[in-house]
C-alpha cells in the first residue's frame, strides 16, 4: 500500500515527521514516523499511530448546524453552509452597528498548529478591526521568562541531547508529551552512559524512568535552581570568565544567592538538603549537560521568576559552551517567518484592543478591567480551541458563554462542550484534509501536510470559511482571493526559506542555525548581547513591577491553607492531547476515568482506599473522582492527570472548575498547576471488594 508524507497538526513540540498509508482517496490506514527525519527517526506517539479511528470518527461534524433549542441542549437542526455564512456575517455585522467593530471577538487556539489555519482568523480580524486576543493559555509565562534571560527564544538543536553526559528534563514528561524526546535521551544512555534527571512533583512516566526523580512542592522550582547556583559559587564550579564575557554577572548577584542555600531550598522545596547537594553536584560537575525545559513547572504565579532562575544554571557554569550544553525550551525564533499574508499585518489597526484569551470567562461576564473601557463582546467565532472545557475557572466562563445576548460560532470536528454551547457550529476538516506548513517547538524542521483525503460529508477548512466569511463581510486583503499552497509558498518565500514545490519534494527544511548561534556564543539576543541575571521584568510585562530583580522564588502562589491544605496539579494524560482524541475509544479506554493520584499518607490520613470517591474542592468550585495511591509525591501533592471534559465528570464539570484564572506576572498567563485544594472522601471505595479466596 502507498504512504503518503504528512506532518502531525497537533498542539506538541514534537511536529511529527509521519508517513500515512493510502487506503482509498478518503481513506487511511496506518500512520507511522518518518525514519528517516533526523529529530522524528521513526517514532510517533500511540495515539496519532491509531489516527484513522480519530479522521474517520463516526461523530465527526460534517454539516453546518443551527441551534433551534434552549443554549447547551444539543437541539440543533442542519442547514446549508450559504445560510450559515449569511447568518454568521450577519451576526458580526449586526454586533458592529450596535456596539462597533470591536465588540466581535474572533477566539481560537493551537488545535491545529499549521500557520496558516491557524493564524489565518487573524487576517479577518485586522480587516474588520474586530478586537485582538493576547495569548496566554499556553507559552507566555515561558515566553516572559525565556525573553527575560536570552533575549531570544531558541537554544541548542535538540538533538544535540544523543550527544550530553547529563539531561535534566525539568518540569516536563516527554514519555507522554513529545516522545522524541526520550528517543535522543535512549540514544545518549545508550551510547555515552549519560544521566536522566527529572524534576517534577510526582512520578511521571518520565520520572518512572530516570536516574534521579527530584519531587519538589508544586511551584517551588526557583529555589531549587537558586540552590543549584549557589553551590556553584561556594564549591568553584562558576565560569567567571564566561560569565564575564557572555553575562551581566556581578557581585550584586553573587551576595544575593550567598542566602540561597541547600537549607533555604530544602524549607521551600520539601526536598532533603542531601538530595539538592547530589543533584548540584552532578550537574556543575557534568560539561556536557542539557537542560531540556518543559512548560509544566512555569504553570505558576511564581513560573517565570522560576524558569529565569533554571535558564541561569548554564549561564553561571559556562555550559553553553559545549556541545549537548546549555537549555532548550523551544526554537521559535530560528523560523523568522514572515506573516504579513497569512496575518493581515498590513492592515492591522494597532489602536483596536487586545484581550487575556485565558480570562475570557471575565471578558464574557463584562469585567471592566479585561474590556479596558470598549464594548462588550457580544459574537464570537471559535476556532481550534474548546475554552469551556480548557481555560481556567470553569464555573466563571460557563456563567460568560450563558448570556442571552452573546452570539457564539464554532468551528469544530467534534461536537465539544464549547460547540453544544454555540448558536452555530461549523464542521471543519482535519489535517489529512487541507494543506498547511510547519514548524517545531522542540526542533528545527519546516514541513508541508498536503491535502491527502477528501473530508467528510460537508467539512471545510478554516481557511477556506475565513476567506468565505470575509467575502460575506465586504473585507478586503489579496490573502482572500488566494488558495491554500499559494498562501503557504509566498509565506515561505517572503520568510527566506525555499519555495513551497522544493519542501514538498525534500519533505523537510532543517532550520536550525551553527552551533555558534545556537549556543550563543554570538551573544544573547538582548541590545549587549549579555545574558540577564537580573532581567528587566517591568520591560517585558504590565506585571513585571511585583517580580524580583535577582534569580530568586517568587512567593505568590496559591500556598495551601487550613482550609484547602492540598495543592494540584493537572498534568497531561499521556492518550490525550489536552481535550483532542478525548473522543477516540482507544485513548478513552486506556485513561479509565478522571482520577486522583494522592499521597500514601494523605490517603491513610483521610481514610481513601484505591477507587475512592473524591470530592476536590475550593473556592472556585468542585469536582468528584476516583483515588488512586501513589508513590513519589509529596504528602500534600494530588495529581489529576488529563482534560477530561466535563460530561466524563460525576457533577457534569471538569478539572478546571477549580483553577484561577488570576493572570501570571509578568505578561499574564494560565497557572494551570498552581491551585491549592481541599479533598473530601465521600465514599471510601466504590469498587466492590475482592471475594476471600
Ligand atoms: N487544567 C489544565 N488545563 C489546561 C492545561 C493543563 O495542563 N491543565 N493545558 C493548557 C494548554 S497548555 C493548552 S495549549 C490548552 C489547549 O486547549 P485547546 O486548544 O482547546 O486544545 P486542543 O485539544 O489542542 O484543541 C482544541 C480543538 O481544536 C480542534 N481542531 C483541531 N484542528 C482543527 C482545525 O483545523 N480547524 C478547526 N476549526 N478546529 C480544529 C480540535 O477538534 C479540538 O477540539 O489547554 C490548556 N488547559
Ligand atoms: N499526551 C499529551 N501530550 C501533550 C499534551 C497533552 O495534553 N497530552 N499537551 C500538549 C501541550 S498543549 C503542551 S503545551 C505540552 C506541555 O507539555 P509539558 O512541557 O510536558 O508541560 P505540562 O503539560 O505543563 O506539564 C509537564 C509536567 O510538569 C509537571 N509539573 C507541574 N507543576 C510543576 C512544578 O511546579 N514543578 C515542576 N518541576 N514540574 C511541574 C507536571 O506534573 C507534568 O508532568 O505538551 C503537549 N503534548
Ligand atoms: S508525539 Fe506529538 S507530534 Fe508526534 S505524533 Fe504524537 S502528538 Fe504528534
Ligand atoms: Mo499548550
Amino acid at each position: 500500500m502507498a504512504f503518503a508524507s504528512s506532518v502531525c497538526p497537533h498542539d506538541c513540540p514534537s511536529t511529527c515527521a509521519l508517513e500515512v498509508e493510502l487506503l482509498s482517496p478518503s481513506q487511511i490506514g496506518r500512520v507511522r514516523g518518518a525514519a528517516d527525519n533526523s529529530y522524528t527517526a521513526g517514532v510517533i506517539c500511540a495515539k496519532v499511530a491509531r489516527y484513522a479511528e480519530r479522521v474517520h470518527h463516526p461523530e465527526r461534524l460534517t454539516q453546518p448546524l443551527l441551534r433551534n433549542g434552549p443554549r447547551g441542549s444539543g437541539q440543533f437542526r442542519a442547514i446549508t453552509w450559504d445560510e450559515a455564512l449569511d447568518r454568521l456575517a450577519g451576526a458580526f455585522t449586526d454586533a458592529t452597528a450596535k456596539h462597533g467593530s470591536e465588540s466581535v471577538w474572533p477566539y481560537y487556539f493551537a488545535g491545529t498548529m499549521g500557520l496558516l489555519q491557524r493564524d489565518g482568523i487573524h487576517r479577518l480580524r485586522h480587516a474588520m478591526r474586530y478586537s485582538r486576543q493576547q495569548n496566554t493559555i499556553c507559552t507566555s509565562i515561558m515566553e516572559a521568562a525565556t525573553m527575560a534571560a536570552l533575549g531570544s527564544i531558541r537554544g541548542p538543536d535538540a538533538r544535540e541531547m544523543a550527544e550530553a553526559d547529563l539531561i535534566v528534563m525539568w518540569g516536563g514528561n516527554p514519555v507522554a508529551t513529545q516522545v522524541n524526546v526520550m528517543t535522543h535521551i535512549s540514544r545518549a544512555r545508550k551510547e555515552r552512559g549519560a544521566k536522566l534527571v527529572v524534576i517534577d512533583p510526582y512520578r511521571s512516566g518520565t520520572a518512572v524512568v530516570a536516574d534521579m526523580h527530584l519531587a519538589l512542592r508544586p511551584g517551588t522550582d526557583a529555589a531549587l535552581a537558586c540552590a543549584v547556583l549557589h553551590i556553584a559559587l561556594r564549591d568553584g564550579h562558576a565560569d567567571h570568565a564566561y560569565m564575564a564575557e557572555f553575562t551581566d554577572f556581578g557581585p550584586d548577584v553573587a551576595a544575593h544567592l550567598a542566602s540561597r542555600g541547600p537549607e533555604w531550598a530544602a524549607a521551600i522545596t520539601g526536598l532533603t538538603t542531601a538530595q539538592i547537594e547530589e543533584f548540584a553536584a552532578l550537574y556543575c560537575r557534568t560539561e556536557r549537560a542539557f537542560l531540556r525545559v518543559g512548560y509544566g513547572f512555569a504553570r505558576s504565579r511564581g513560573g517565570a521568576a522560576a524558569l529565569h532562575a533554571v535558564l541561569c544554571l548554564p549561564s553561571i557554569t559556562g555550559k553553553w559552551r559545549h556541545k549537548g550544553g546549555g537549555a532548550l525550551w523551544n526554537q521559535r525564533a530560528i523560523y523568522h517567518w514572515n506573516k504579513t499574508l497569512i496575518e493581515g499585518l498590513d492592515v492591522l489597526d494597532r489602536t483596536t484592543r487586545v484581550m487575556d484569551m485565558s480570562r475570557i470567562g471575565a471578558v464574557l461576564c463584562g469585567d471592566e478591567a479585561e474590556l479596558q473601557g470598549g464594548p462588550p463582546v457580544t459574537a464570537m467565532l471559535i476556532q481550534n480551541v474548546n475554552p469551556l472545557d480548557v481555560a481556567p475557572d470553569t464555573n466563571k466562563v460557563r456563567r460568560g458563554f450563558a448570556r442571552e445576548d452573546l452570539f457564539v460560532c464554532v468551528h469544530e470536528q467534534f461536537m465539544t462542550p464549547t460547540a453544544l454551547q454555540a448558536d452555530l457550529v461549523l464542521p471543519a476538516t482535519m489535517f489529512l484534509e487541507h494543506d498547511d506548513v510547519y514548524q517545531a517547538g522542540g526542533h528545527s524542521h519546516i514541513q508541508i501536510g498536503r491535502k491527502l483525503i477528501a473530508p467528510p460529508g460537508e467539512a471545510r477548512s478554516n481557511h477556506s470559511l475565513i476567506c468565505d466569511l470575509a467575502h460575506r463581510l465586504g473585507a478586503t486583503h489579496r490573502g482572500f482571493g488566494m488558495s491554500e499552497m499559494e498562501m503557504i509558498d509566498e509565506t515561505l518565500r517572503a520568510s527566506g526559506w525555499p519555495e513551497a514545490r522544493e519542501v514538498i519534494d525534500r519533505r523537510w527544511v532543517d532550520a536550525q542555525p551553527s552551533f555558534e548561534e545556537s549556543h550563543f556564543l554570538n551573544g544573547f539576543g538582548h541590545p549587549d548581547k549579555r545574558f540577564r541575571f537580573k532581567p528587566d521584568w517591568a520591560g517585558i510585562g504590565r506585571l513585571g513591577h511585583v517580580m524580583t530583580p535577582m534569580p530568586d522564588h517568587l512567593d505568590r502562589i496559591e500556598n495551601p491553607t487550613e482550609a484547602h491544605p492540598f495543592r494540584l496539579i493537572t498534568s497531561p494524560a499521556r492518550q490525550f492531547l489536552n481535550t483532542s482524541f478525548t473522543e477516540t475509544p482507544g485513548s478513552r479506554k486506556r485513561e479509565g476515568r478522571p482520577t486522583a493520584l494522592l499521597n500514601a499518607e494523605d490517603a491513610a490520613r483521610l481514610g481513601a482506599t484505591p477507587g475512592a470517591r473524591l470530592r476536590l474542592f475550593n473556592t472556585r468550585g468542585a469536582v468528584v473522582v476516583h483515588a488512586e495511591i501513589a508513590q513519589g509525591q509529596l504528602p500534600g501533592t494530588v495529581v489529576v492527570e488529563g482534560i477530561w471534559p466535563s460530561e466524563y465528570f460525576e457533577t457534569g464539570i471538569g478539572i478546571n472548575a477549580l483553577t484561577s484564572d488570576e493572570p501570571a506576572p509578568p505578561l499574564g498567563g494560565a497557572v494551570f498547576h498552581d491551585t491549592a485544594i481541599a479533598l473530601e472522601v465521600l465514599e471510601a471505595s466504590a469498587q466492590m471488594p475482592l471475594a476471600a479466596e
